[in-house]
C-alpha cells in the first residue's frame, strides 16, 4: 500500500457513516420460532445502549434506525424518552420506519387494502411517524411495505398502485421541508404472489408520484438473486432518485446475513459505482446507508461490529479504484484493463490503512477486540438474561 493509498482510504473513511438498526439488537427469528439470547436488548434504551457501544468503538455509527411500533409504544409520546435513551447513550435517533405490517388490521395490506378505514389508519400512522421524526429530527421516513397477495385473481393489481400512489401522496404533503420519504422494494415475501411494491421501478414510480421529496431505498437483499444491483443503483443515481440503503447479505432470499458474509465482491460493486458517480460529478452523494440486518445465531453487537468494519473495509477498496484510468480504458474498450482496475483495488489489503486510520482518531484498531475485552457483554448477559429466559419462543 503507497502513500496515496492511504490517503484515499483516509479520505473515503472519514465521511462514510452507517446507521445502526434497533431491531438489531432484539431476539429475531425466522417463520420456524425465535432463539433467545441472554443478551439480547428487550427495550429501547437497550437498544440504545448497544447501538451506543459499536458507535464508542468504531466512531461511524452515530445513528439508530427505529420501528415504530417496537420502539415508541407511546407513539409521538415516546419522542421524551428516546431523547433521554440517546443522550444517555450518545447515538441519535435515525431514520424513523413505520410499521404497517404487523398489526391484524395489515392482514390484507396497508396503502393497498381494499378497506379504506385500514388505508386511513396506514396513512394516520405514517403521518404519526412524520412527527414523531420531526421531533426527534430526524431526516429519514424508510417506508416498507408488506402489501401483496398470495394467489391470482385475489387482488385487484392496478387499483391498489391507485391506492398507494394517493396515500403516499398524503403522507408526501405531511412531510417538512428538508424531510425525506423512502420507498423500499421487495419482489416476495410475506406475499408469495404479488407484491405491490416489488421491484426499483415500481418504487420509482410510487416515489416519483409522492412528490419531491421522495426517494428509492436499496435493500440489498431485496432483490431475485441474478438481478444486477449495481445497475440499479447506477441508474436510479443517475435520476438523482437513490435515497438509501438498507445493507445485509444474503445466499438465497431475504436472508438478512452480515454484509459481505457471501457475496463482497457484489457490495464492492456497489460502492464502486457511487464513487464512480462522485467522482464524475465532483461531490459527495447524499445517501442514507443503513444496516437492516437480523443476527438470529450470532451476537448481535459483535455482528454490528463485523458488520460495520466489512462496510469500511468494501468502501475503501472501492475508493482505490483509478477513475481515470477506468475512464481512458472504457473509451478504448480496453476490457481487461478497465476490468483489472476493480479487481486490483478489491484485492488490496485494505486493512493496515484502517487500522492506522482509526488510531488516528482515538478509536481502537481492533473493535471487535475491544469489545471482547470491555466486559460490557458479561455485564448484560448477567442484567438481561432472566428477562430473556422468559421471553416466548412457541408459535403455539
Ligand atoms: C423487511 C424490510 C424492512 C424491515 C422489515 C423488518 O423485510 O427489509 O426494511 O423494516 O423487514
Ligand atoms: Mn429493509
Ligand atoms: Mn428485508
Amino acid at each position: 500500500m503507497d502513500v496515496r493509498q492511504s490517503e484515499l482510504i483516509f479520505a473515503a473513511l472519514e465521511n462514510f457513516r452507517i446507521e445502526l438498526p434497533s431491531w438489531g439488537f432484539a431476539s429475531t427469528g425466522t417463520r420456524f420460532g425465535k432463539f433467545i439470547q441472554p443478551a439480547a436488548a428487550t427495550t429501547t434504551e437497550e437498544k440504545f445502549s448497544d447501538a451506543g457501544q459499536v458507535h464508542l468503538l468504531t466512531g461511524v455509527c452515530p445513528t439508530v434506525a427505529l420501528h415504530v411500533l417496537w420502539d415508541c409504544p407511546d407513539g409521538v409520546r415516546s419522542t421524551d424518552d428516546i431523547k433521554q435513551y440517546s443522550d444517555r447513550h450518545g447515538v441519535l435517533p435515525g431514520s424513523i420506519n413505520p410499521n404497517l405490517f404487523h398489526d391484524q388490521e395489515y392482514k390484507f395490506g396497508s396503502f393497498g387494502n381494499p378497506d379504506a378505514d385500514v388505508r386511513a389508519r396506514a396513512l394516520q400512522h405514517t403521518k404519526d411517524s412524520i412527527e414523531i421524526a420531526r421531533r426527534l429530527h430526524s431526516r429519514d421516513i424508510s417506508m416498507w411495505f408488506a402489501d401483496g397477495s398470495n394467489y391470482p385473481g385475489t387482488a385487484n393489481i392496478r387499483q391498489r398502485k391507485q391506492w398507494f400512489t394517493e396515500v403516499l401522496q398524503e403522507a408526501h404533503a405531511a412531510l417538512s421541508a428538508g424531510q425525506q420519504l423512502l420507498v423500499e422494494y421487495k419482489p416476495f415475501e410475506p406475499a408469495f404472489y404479488h407484491t405491490d411494491v416489488a421491484d426499483w421501478g415500481m418504487a420509482l414510480l410510487l416515489a416519483r408520484a409522492a412528490g419531491p421529496q421522495a426517494k428509492v431505498l436499496v435493500d440489498t437483499g431485496h432483490h431475485y438473486a441474478a438481478q444486477n444491483i449495481e445497475q440499479i443503483v447506477a441508474w436510479l443515481l443517475a435520476e438523482n432518485m437513490l435515497g438509501g440503503f438498507h445493507f445485509n447479505d444474503r445466499r438465497y432470499a431475504d436472508d438478512d446475513l452480515t454484509i459481505g458474509s457471501i457475496d463482497p465482491y457484489q457490495v464492492f460493486r456497489i460502492f464502486h459505482e457511487i464513487r464512480f458517480f462522485e467522482w464524475e460529478v465532483g461531490k459527495q452523494a447524499d445517501i442514507a446507508y443503513m444496516v437492516d440486518q437480523s443476527h438470529n445465531l450470532k451476537g448481535k453487537i459483535e455482528a454490528m461490529i463485523q458488520t460495520v468494519t466489512m462496510a469500511q473495509e468494501l468502501f475503501s477498496k472501492a475508493a482505490l479504484v483509478n477513475h481515470t484510468e477506468l475512464v481512458a480504458a472504457q473509451k478504448k474498450c480496453d476490457l481487461v484493463k478497465a476490468e483489472s482496475l476493480l479487481q486490483d483495488a478489491f484485492a488490496t489489503d485494505v486493512r493496515p490503512a484502517i487500522r492506522e486510520w482509526r488510531d488516528s482518531k482515538g478509536l481502537p484498531k481492533n473493535p471487535m477486540e475491544a469489545f471482547r475485552q470491555s466486559g460490557y457483554l458479561e455485564r448484560i448477559t448477567k442484567e438481561r438474561s432472566a428477562k430473556n429466559s422468559r421471553n416466548v419462543t412457541s408459535y403455539a
